[in-house]
């Protein structure tokens, strides 16, 4: 069988949608979502999806060659959303992304599925919206072909025959600045040895790739650098005999709920706790809450955010490398993230006390698929939610915190994201990131590291300068590149209304004057951002710096503002110069804070069509027009981002790291809003 990476997991559901794939997926929902009245927010179902397939199809205008790149819900306004009482009639309508190939017309169709009508056509010229499953298959068969790629493959000391077990990796090719290749459909080929192993990713065959316009079906050119003997290892870790002795398993920990889960589902929205929101997959965002709010006993529910999603991704590498310096993956918008989630079972990627839920997604034909157990719901332990031992009486008082995690995973190529909003008992919202996977490695010539045979230099410094100057070496021949990966967050806060304030908060030494005459003062300054450009700003942890979504128009008892801080932990700034085509194109990245006013359209932080893209879309075009911020329906748009130089521990497949960030309540309560828990 030929090989060409299943590196998207699209492309597996795709397959199980048309039921080439001979496997099975296990359903193991352990609690069924109970009936309930449509929503204005609900995602669409498979048969809306068919209906607004038919309704497109039947426009004229519409070339029958064009395939879907998205079917999605096209949200109704805020204001419909918040009118919406359960049972009373609401609008319907789906944003659909259609690509032409041959024509390469990209148009955004919204069709009204209630009136079952195309509402509106608009082209966009120039567009190239995520690369679709059909393409990347396309670019191995293309590519396999080309002679200068099976040149370069002999060179490398494969035989013809070997040419099947060479995987064909598709990466997005970013954007190229050459007019014979303006408005073609780009996709560049680095490439693996996979030979009988599950892990083609070690047996990296360095230094040829291939550029291949989709859109011609021709391989534009074979970038054929240095000849670097492909690695020898390949170590399959889906092999325990590669692995060698395994250690003892261990005795069972066992999470039960013997009388049922605390939460409940009814359609997509969860309560639990005080908590109340609502859930959808996008197929490009993937995971989306909507309508949090928390229910502190009061005349209502007190809503804290309208909207929360990864918005954007993007993962740039180090090396300056002609086969390396474009890749820069920008996993939403290239890919469509949602559509690259990987099911998870219940005692392996989640708790076993999970519960599972489908969802539905469309291929490129604009056929729905079901995907089980692709978002899941559980309780768990979350340590100490609060305690104190009194000193004289030696009285114990402690609660133990449980919380309540959203969870879904995506598989983009080698990589491996979980991402987990995590809704605790004291008002925290916590999001974290999980990352796992393979690394993305070069093949060199070197068996042992180079830096760490050097002495150090006058200054003490060890200055990489051999083949791994740009990762770390993992194994013999195998550097893995250093990169970095930004996730953008876009969180539409509502505290209590959509008219929100948004503050920096510092920490600040006061000045050493008469009412500080020992110098130990320190006060919290604030700092009103008032319009779009005002509001980017970056992190400074000297100040411990966080900022605060605010409700100016009430004041709780205490008299404050009630509030919600975003509480950052770790974070990094791009390496790549500003004036590099990644930072131009991810310039969501150049800064850890943006703040725009609420457009419903502004919802990618890298604009709506990063794949080829030249820069310049997406937050730095939102904010360009800057928007006045006070008292205004305010979006906050976090990116959070980590630095990755690699560790020989995290090879062949990484242990999962996790970053992220808590959403705390900011005098939003006037004590402890968890002294209730019994
Ligand atoms: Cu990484």
């Amino acid at each position: 069988m030929r090989q060409t990476i299943h590196w998207f997991s699209r492309i597996v559901f795709a397959e199980l949608a048309t039921g080439t794939l001979a496997c099975a997926i296990v359903v193991s929902a352990a609690a069924e979502a109970s009936a309930a009245a449509p929503h204005p927010l609900d995602p669409l179902s498979a048969a809306e999806i068919d209906s607004v397939v038919k309704i497109v199809r039947g426009e004229p205008k519409i070339s029958k060659s064009a395939n879907f790149a998205t079917i999605a819900l096209s949200e109704p306004d805020k204001s419909v959303v918040y009118a919406h009482k359960p049972g009373a009639a609401f609008p319907r309508e789906a944003l659909v992304v259609l690509h032409d190939r041959p024509s390469g017309r990209t148009v955004e169709a919204i069709v009204d599925l209630k009136g079952k009508k195309i509402r509106s056509l608009t082209e966009r010229p120039g567009a190239q919206p995520a690369v679709l499953v059909v393409e990347y298959e396309l670019a191995g068969e293309i590519v396999r072909k080309d002679k200068r790629w099976q040149a370069a493959m002999r060179k490398r000391g494969l035989t013809d025959e070997q040419f099947d077990d060479v995987v064909l990796d598709p990466w997005a090719a970013g954007y190229i600045d050459r007019p014979e290749l303006k408005g073609k459909r780009l996709i560049r080929t680095p490439c693996y040895y996979r030979g009988k192993s599950n892990n083609p990713y070690p047996r990296v065959i360095e230094g040829v790739v291939a550029l291949v316009n989709i859109t011609d079906e021709d391989v534009v050119e074979v970038l054929d650098l240095e000849n670097i003997p492909i690695p020898a290892q390949s170590l399959d870790y889906f092999d325990a005999k590669q692995i060698g002795q395994l250690r003892e398993p261990l005795k069972p920990l066992e999470i039960k709920q013997p009388n049922g889960a605390n939460f409940t589902l009814q359609g997509n929205e969860i309560r639990w706790q005080k908590w109340s929101l609502r859930h959808s997959f996008h197929p490009r965002e993937g995971l989306v809450l909507h309508a949090i709010s928390y229910d502190d006993g009061g005349d209502k529910p007190r809503s804290i955010l309208y909207r929360a999603s990864l918005s954007e991704m993007v993962v740039p590498y180090a090396d300056p490398a002609g086969t390396w310096s474009w890749r820069n993956a920008f996993d939403v918008g290239e890919y469509g993230l949602g559509a690259c989630l990987s099911p998870m079972r219940a005692g392996y990627e989640v708790p076993e006390n999970a519960t599972l839920l489908p969802v539905v997604l469309a291929d490129d034909l604009g056929k729905p698929y079901e995907v089980e157990n692709a978002v899941a719901i559980y309780e768990q332990d979350g340590g100490v939610l609060w305690t104190h031992t009194d000193y004289d009486s030696k009285k114990v008082e402690t609660r133990r915190a449980r919380q309540l995690v959203l969870h879904s995973l995506f598989t983009v190529g080698n990589y491996d994201y979980a991402l987990r909003w995590i809704f605790g008992q004291d008002g925290t919202i916590e999001v974290q990131a999980e990352l796992s996977g393979v690394l993305l490695v070069k093949g060199v010539k070197e068996k042992v590291c180079a830096v760490c045979q050097q002495e150090p230099d006058a200054d003490g410094r060890l200055r990489p300068t051999g083949a791994d100057k740009h990762g770390s070496l993992v194994a013999p021949q195998i550097v893995a590149t250093h990169h970095q990966h930004f996730f953008n967050f876009r969180l539409d806060f509502d505290i209590e209304q959509t008219a929100n304030c948004v503050h920096e908060m510092d920490l600040v030494a006061a000045e050493p004057l008469a009412d500080n005459p020992l110098r130990n003062a320190f006060v919290l300054e604030q700092r009103l951002l008032r319009t779009e450009r005002e509001a980017q700003r970056d992190l400074d942890h000297a100040a411990h710096r966080t900022w605060k979504v605010l409700n100016a128009d009430r004041r709780t008892a205490l008299g404050h503002f009630p509030a919600y801080e975003l509480s950052p932990a770790t974070n990094a700034l791009p390496f790549a110069h500003p004036q590099s085509r990644v930072r131009q194109r991810a310039g969501f990245s150049s800064h850890h804070l943006w703040v725009t006013q609420h457009q419903p359209r502004e919802l990618y932080a890298a604009g709506d069509y990063p794949n080829q893209s030249s820069g310049g879309d997406g937050l730095p075009q939102y904010a360009d027009d800057n928007q006045p911020l006070v008292g205004q329906d305010v979006v906050v748009w976090y990116t959070m981002g980590l630095s990755h130089a690699a560790r020989a521990a995290e090879w062949p497949v990484m242990p999962a790291a996790r970053a992220g960030f808590r959403l705390v309540p900011h005098n939003f309560f006037d004590r402890n809003p968890a002294l209730d828990v019994p």
